[in-house]
């Protein structure tokens, strides 16, 4: 199968966050194709893969990129394709990336996940494939079924061992 997702980076540096969402799609057996694109480096190639992107069967794109972040804006402008944007943010950054995905012109939509927030651009991402695949729709019910799950399981817990012993 070809990949429906795209996830692209403005750097392989980045690729310790956008990792995260690879291992989501994997969990949810979504194809995918992973790609470092620089917005600054490689405009010449960010702009080939967005123009491209519909056309060769991708469905959903996350864009990734810290700092001076244009990929995921300008992968935006340049795709009729839903793009998320993950701003990736390091300890020696302030929050430029996450400001410059948020502050679009009116027209061109980008759905901006939170700081490093790679795992639930890829769950974004399955919504929105699961909105025309059925079999993806029920593992996201099932998905959000587990989480309900766990939790219930966790104050069961914390309630039985009294929260000293449980945090010990
Ligand atoms: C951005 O600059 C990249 O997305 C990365 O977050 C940051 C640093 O890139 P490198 O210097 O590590 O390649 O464009």
């Amino acid at each position: 199968m070809s990949a429906v997702v795209g996830i692209i980076m403005g750097s392989d540096s980045d690729l310790d966050v956008m990792s995260e969402a690879a291992k989501v799609l994997d969990d949810f057996g979504v194809e995918y194709e992973v790609r470092v694109v620089s917005a600054h480096r490689t405009p010449d190639v960010m702009s080939e893969y967005s123009k491209t992107a519909a056309s060769r069967g991708l469905k959903v794109i996350i864009a990734g990129a810290g700092g001076s972040a244009h990929l995921p804006g300008m992968t935006a402008s340049e795709t009729s394709l839903p793009v998320l944007a993950v701003p990736v943010k390091r300890d020696h950054h302030d929050h430029e990336a996450l400001w410059s995905s948020i502050k679009m012109p009116p027209g061109i939509p980008l759905a901006t996940m939170p700081e490093n927030g790679a795992g639930n651009a890829a769950l974004q991402a399955v919504r929105i494939l699961a909105l025309s695949d059925e079999s993806l729709s029920q593992k996201v019910i099932d998905f959000h079924a587990a989480l309900h799950d766990s939790v219930i399981a966790k104050d069961q817990d914390l309630r039985s061992k009294g929260w000293k012993n449980y945090v010990g």
